[in-house]
C-alpha cells in the first residue's frame, strides 16, 4: 500500500527491531515514534491476550521526568488529583487539564522519590507544557525525557511469565506500584500496571541499546505460556472501557465526561492547573457523558479518522468516538459521547459514512 519514510522525528523504538523479527504489520504514530498496532492475525492476538499472555512495544509511552526539591509540588499543580497519600514505589492514573479544565493527558504518576516522578504519557506535547508551568511558576525542577520505554506484559499467564523472570515477588505487587531492578545486566522498573484488564505488567527499559535483549528475555520466558506479539489492543479495551486520549476525547473535553471525576480532587490547592474551571464545570454539570453503545447487525463497519454522528429521535446527541467488533459479545460495540441527559437503554441511530446503523446505549465498561 504505502510506507512510512523514515526520518529522526520518528524517534526510534528500543523494540523496533524485535518487533519487526516478529512479523510487524501495521504502525500508528504516537508522541512522535511509530508504535505497532498488529501483527497479522488480530483475533488470534485478541484471544493471546485473554487467555494466554501477550507482549507489547509500549515504549510511546514516553517518561517526562521531574526531579529537584520542588518536583512533588510541580506534580501536583499539574494533577488535580491528590497526591498526598502516593508513596514511593506507587503509581497513579492522573488526569492532566488545561486552564480551562480541558483534558490534555491522562498518564501515570510514578513516584519514583520525593524529589522525582514519571509521567507516563499518553500522546501529547508534556514535556512543554510541564517546563513552561515550572518557568512561570519559578520552580526549582529539572524536566527531561529519560531513556526509559516501556514494554506490557499482558494476559491472564503474564504474571508467571514475569515471576518467572524477576522472582515471586512480582506477584505481591500491587496495581500501579513497581520496583526498579535489574535483568541480565539491564537496569528496568518492574510494575503492575498496563492498558488492559486481563492483568499484566510493565517493564520499564532503562537503557535503549537493550531492547532486542530484553524483548528476547521476556520472549523465552513466556514460550511455555504460549507467548506471542500483540499491542494495545483496540477491542479488549472497548469492552473493558478504557479510555484512549485523543480518539476518544476532543479539544473541550473535560476528566468528568470521561469518567474520570474519580480522580478529580476539588478541594485541591488553588495553585492546581485547571483547578477553578473544574470546579465551575462540576457545580454546573457537564454537558456530555461517555457511555457505551452496542450496535445492531453483524462486523462492524471501521471507525476511520472521524468520529459518526449519533442521533436520538432525529437530533444529533453526540458522537461514536471508537468501535470494533467484541469476539466475546459478538456485536459491534463502541463509545458514545454523548448529550449529560442521555441515559443507558436509550435506543439511538449511528451515522456509519452514510450508513444508518441502530443500536442502543448502555454501561460501560461492556465487560
Ligand atoms: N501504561 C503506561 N503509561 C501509559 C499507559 C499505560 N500512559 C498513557 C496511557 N496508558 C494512560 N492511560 C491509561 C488509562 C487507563 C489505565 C491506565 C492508563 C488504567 N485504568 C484502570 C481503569 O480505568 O479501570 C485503573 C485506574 C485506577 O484504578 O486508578 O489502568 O497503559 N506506563
Amino acid at each position: 500500500m504505502f510506507s512510512i519514510a523514515p526520518s529522526a522525528r520518528l524517534r526510534p523504538s528500543p523494540f523496533y527491531a524485535a518487533t519487526l523479527a516478529e512479523g510487524v504489520t501495521s504502525f500508528t504514530t504516537y508522541n512522535h515514534m511509530l508504535m505497532p498496532t498488529g501483527y497479522g492475525d488480530p483475533e488470534a492476538e485478541y484471544w493471546r491476550l485473554i487467555e494466554g499472555v501477550s507482549q507489547w512495544d509500549v515504549s510511546v509511552e514516553r517518561q517526562v521526568e521531574l526531579k529537584g526539591p520542588d518536583a512533588g509540588r510541580l506534580a501536583q499543580i499539574l494533577a488535580p488529583r491528590d497526591l498526598s497519600a502516593c508513596k514511593a514505589g506507587q503509581g497513579k492514573y492522573v488526569p492532566l487539564c488545561n486552564h480551562d479544565g480541558v483534558l490534555i493527558n491522562d498518564p501515570i504518576l510514578l513516584k519514583l522519590d520525593d524529589d522525582r516522578y514519571w509521567l507516563s504519557i499518553a500522546d501529547s506535547n508534556i514535556w512543554f507544557w510541564a517546563r513552561a508551568i515550572a518557568a512561570e511558576r519559578g520552580l526549582k525542577v529539572a524536566i527531561g525525557e529519560p531513556d526509559v520505554s516501556p514494554m506490557a506484559v499482558q494476559g491472564p499467564m503474564a504474571e508467571n511469565v514475569v515471576a518467572g523472570i524477576f522472582g515471586d515477588w512480582v506477584r505481591d505487587l500491587r496495581y500501579f506500584w513497581f520496583r526498579e531492578t535489574r535483568i541480565q545486566g539491564i537496569p528496568v522498573t518492574v510494575a503492575r500496571s498496563g492498558w488492559s484488564k486481563q492483568g499484566g505488567f510493565e517493564i520499564y527499559l532503562r537503557d535503549g541499546r537493550r531492547g532486542s535483549d530484553l524483548w528476547n528475555i521476556v520472549r523465552e520466558a513466556g514460550q511455555p505460556f504460549g507467548i506471542g506479539p500483540g499491542n494495545p489492543n483496540w477491542v479488549e479495551r472497548i469492552e473493558s472501557g478504557l479510555l484512549s486520549f485523543g480518539g476518544d476525547t476532543d479539544a473541550a473535553t473535560n476528566p468528568f465526561e470521561v469518567r474520570m471525576g474519580g480522580y478529580v480532587d476539588l478541594e485541591a490547592a488553588d495553585e492546581v492547573i485547571g483547578i477553578a474551571a473544574l470546579r465551575r464545570i462540576a457545580a454546573a454539570g457537564p454537558r456530555r457523558r461517555q457511555l457505551g453503545v452496542m450496535l445492531d447487525g453483524g462486523r462492524p463497519e471501521t471507525p476511520g479518522f472521524t468520529w459518526h454522528d449519533i442521533a436520538s429521535g432525529g437530533r444529533k446527541i453526540g458522537d461514536l468516538t471508537n468501535c470494533a467488533w467484541s469476539y466475546r459479545l459478538k456485536r459491534n460495540i463502541g463509545f458514545a459521547l454523548v448529550a449529560a441527559s442521555a441515559r443507558p437503554g436509550d435506543p439511538v441511530t449511528v451515522d456509519l459514512a452514510g450508513r444508518e446503523v441502530a443500536g442502543r446505549l448502555c454501561d460501560l465498561p461492556f465487560l
